[in-house]
């Protein structure tokens, strides 16, 4: 069976089932219902918020927080990021700015923001990349200056935080998904999270088109809600939620032992005091290994382990972006640095920690044979002229061959 990165997390299966169950014999199965609610609740406690508003993916959640803050104009976000914290501000009218990430945890920061804040800026998205850890409180103090709002795109950061953090959220609001790839999954879903009320209030009328009652309409909306068996998916696997963390830290484990001593790999690790949900498995493959990242995703994915090259290429290099250009491209030179040297590993209850110690000896034996390894990669890009992928696939197994 072939380990993916992205491989969901599934909890009890009998009591999603009894929750389904419910749903039905209830006749209520989207609109602000019982168990949405009751998700609400549980996601509110988890991240310390005062208030969580479920919707229906964490695209939604960036696009409705981003109407909500009124933002307009230019907004500075980071290049390295899923394309959808771009996308969810363009599809407004509102250009991105492109920050530079900073520091080792792949996020802009205090300086780099500050670099590229201009007249037009109306506010900061800043992404908690893979969860770990990101200046707050000094982009707090910068976007509080210049009058910015401040919205935290933590689509990978629910469960992460320092332990002895503070109990209040950072910035105007903060937004999570639960899309079916990640640590806790609704299938689809997301949300809003904010110690705002009268933000909530305003979010939940925009999440159900702007309806205040029947015939009543206050605002511009649309539809944003989470359907109830969402929610029922989500509670089923937050029972489990734990047990996730868990098998997550121990192949997160396996994989830095079975690295430690791979010249030049290395793996993103969380500082003391900060729990971490250990989402993703984040190597960083430097100039000083035999092999380039991408020569060693196509070992791996020859060896049926879809690992994954995120955000490669950056998203000012993808479309509409680069296109829309109108003056020279942002220097981002940490930026490019991380997307030619990321590699995410599989992780998630998917696997086990053997799995991460094999995948770690393919990795090993590739590298001790790099040369017999480019040699074949180089055979197939001349028999194919292929994209990586093609290339890869009809050779099978690299480790049977060289
Ligand atoms: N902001 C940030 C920083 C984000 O990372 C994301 C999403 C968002 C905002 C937006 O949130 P949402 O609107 O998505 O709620 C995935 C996810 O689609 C995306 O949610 C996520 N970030 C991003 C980092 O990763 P891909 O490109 O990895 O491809 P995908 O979804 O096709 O799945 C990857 C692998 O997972 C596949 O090889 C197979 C496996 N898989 C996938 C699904 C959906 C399964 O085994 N089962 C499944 O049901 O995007």
């Amino acid at each position: 069976m072939p380990l993916h990165v992205g491989r969901p997390n599934i909890g009890d299966r009998d009591r999603f089932y009894r929750r389904l169950d419910q749903i039905f014999s209830s006749g209520w199965l989207s609109n602000d219902g019982p168990m949405v609610r009751e998700f609400e609740e549980a996601i509110a406690s988890i991240s310390r918020a005062r208030n969580c508003v479920a919707v229906c993916n964490g695209t939604v959640a960036l696009q409705l927080a981003a109407k909500a803050l009124a933002l307009s104009d230019q907004v500075v976000i980071p290049s390295f990021t899923f394309v959808a914290t771009a996308h969810a501000i363009r599809w407004q009218g509102i250009t991105p700015t492109f920050a530079d990430i900073e520091g080792c945890y792949h996020a802009i920061g205090p300086k780099s923001v500050s670099r590229v804040v201009g007249s037009q800026t109306s506010g900061v998205i800043a992404v908690r990349t893979w969860g770990l850890p990101i200046d707050d409180s000094a982009l707090e103090n910068v976007t509080a200056s210049a009058n910015l709002a401040l919205i935290f795109d933590s689509a990978h950061a629910l469960a992460c935080g320092w332990k002895d953090g503070p109990r209040r959220l950072f910035g105007g609001a903060e937004v999570l998904s639960f899309h079916a790839t990640k640590f806790l999954n609704t299938f689809e879903g997301g949300a809003i999270l904010t110690d705002d009320d009268a933000l909530a209030d305003r979010l939940r009328l925009m999440r159900n088109f702007g309806f205040a009652g029947f015939d009543r309409v206050e605002l511009l909306g649309l539809n944003g809600k989470m359907s109830e068996p969402c929610a029922a998916m989500g509670l089923t696997n937050l029972e489990f939620l734990n047990e996730i963390v868990q098998r997550n830290t121990e192949n997160h484990q396996a994989y830095s032992r079975a690295v430690a001593h791979l010249p030049g790999i290395s793996l993103l690790q969380p500082p003391a005091g900060y729990e971490w949900n250990h989402q993703y498995v984040v190597a960083l493959v430097n100039p000083s290994c035999a092999l380039d990242r991408d020569s060693l995703v196509q070992v791996l994915l020859a060896e049926n382990v879809l690992a994954r090259r995120y955000f490669f290429p950056g998203v000012h290099k993808m479309e509409p972006y680069v296109s829309e250009e109108t003056h020279e491209p942002p220097s981002l030179p940490v930026t490019e640095r991380a997307c030619e040297s990321v590699m995410i590993l599989p992780t998630g209850t998917a696997v086990q920690p053997n799995d991460a110690t094999q995948i770690g000896e393919i990795l090993e034996r590739a590298i001790d044979r790099a040369d017999d390894v480019l040699g074949v990669l180089q055979k197939a890009k001349e028999l194919t002229g292929a994209k990586p992928r093609a290339a890869v696939e009809p050779l099978g197994s690299f480790m049977n061959r060289t």
